[in-house]
């Protein structure tokens, strides 16, 4: 059974011992429109091929998982229309089916772990929701950081969850969350959550270290690295408080539920700002795309741990 497949440029990569970064498809399919999602998801790999490593855009295609994606699949994926939503607990059934699916946090570090890849970079990644004291809705994404060892370099968590209680997770599971350049946790969309970060380093050489010291120790699980948004595209946290709070209420008023909610919120707030979510998204996701290259080719230069 070939469990994945990977891209000629992947796969030439990880035999050479290149520095490779694991991209995830569900920001594509579910986190913005056509045709940004697809513009985003070419700059993206433009972006760390820039940065000198290869990029891997995971994604199951009727029932092959794809380790780095050709120009076509990423085109039929950015236009596709009821793609799922994979996560740990799907991944497995979409892949023994014949489904076609898009990899959200986890199950991009489930694939980067199988590929040897350890390097991840995404927007932002899912955590305990605000009202999870009621609807007990915390992402898997969360879990897998606490066992999978990928270091994700991501924008902070969304001030649509509960901030304080995905640090709580987070450190419950061991995953060590590294601000990048700051002594503040990052909000995403802004610069600051308010809250000071548990850890901060300062450069992608140490990051590398860090990641290679756990695997040494024998810890498996990953690395969380909140890199803050550039200045220039931030939306501050008080223009976003109230954008957020109505966005939050509409998605009650309409009964969203479970892996709906994400979704409805990124879209509603896009709604809302009149768009100007989506500018400062793509910027975060192309400001981590260009560490995680760094990482990645860090990591590579002190031997990738096996
Ligand atoms: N945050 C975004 N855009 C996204 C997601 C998160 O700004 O597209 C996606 C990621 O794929 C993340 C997933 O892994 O949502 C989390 O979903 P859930 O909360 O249902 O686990
Ligand atoms: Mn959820």
């Amino acid at each position: 059974m070939t469990l994945y497949t990977p891209s000629a440029e992947v796969a030439d990569a990880l035999a050479t011992s290149k520095p490779v970064v694991a991209l995830e498809s569900t920001i594509i399919t579910h986190g913005m429109p056509y045709p940004q999602n697809l513009e985003v998801a070419r700059r993206v790999e433009q972006d760390i091929r820039d940065g000198g490593a290869v990029p891997a855009t995971m994604a199951v295609i009727d029932g092959t998982l794809h380790v780095g994606l050709s120009a076509a699949q990423l085109e039929g994926l950015a236009q596709a229309k009821g793609v799922a939503k994979l996560s740990r607990a799907d991944m497995a059934v979409c892949m023994a089916s014949g489904g076609t699916g898009a990899t959200t946090v986890a199950a991009t570090m489930i694939a980067a772990r199988i590929a040897g890849i350890h390097v991840f970079a995404t927007g932002g990644i899912g955590g305990v929701h605000k009202g999870a004291e009621d609807s007990f809705d915390i992402s898997a994404d969360l879990l897998e950081l606490g066992q999978t060892p990928v270091t994700v370099v991501a924008a902070g968590a969304k001030a649509i969850l509960d901030i304080p209680k995905t640090l709580e997770v987070l450190e419950t599971q061991g995953v060590p969350v590294i601000a990048y350049g700051q002594s503040e946790m990052p909000a995403f969309w802004s610069r600051s959550s308010g809250l000071g970060a548990p850890l901060q380093m300062d450069n992608p050489a140490q990051i590398a270290q860090a990641h290679a010291m756990r695997k040494a120790l024998g810890l498996p699980g990953g690395q969380l690295v909140a890199n803050p948004i550039p200045s220039e595209d931030e939306i501050d946290r008080a223009t976003l408080a109230p954008i957020i709070a109505q966005a939050q209420g509409d998605a009650e008023a309409h009964g969203i539920t479970g892996k709906g909610v994400t979704p409805y919120l990124l879209q509603r707030i896009y709604e809302l700002t009149e768009g100007r979510s989506l500018v400062a998204n793509i910027a975060l996701v192309r400001n981590n795309a260009r560490l995680a290259a760094e990482i990645a080719t860090q990591l590579s230069k002190t031997g990738t741990p096996a």
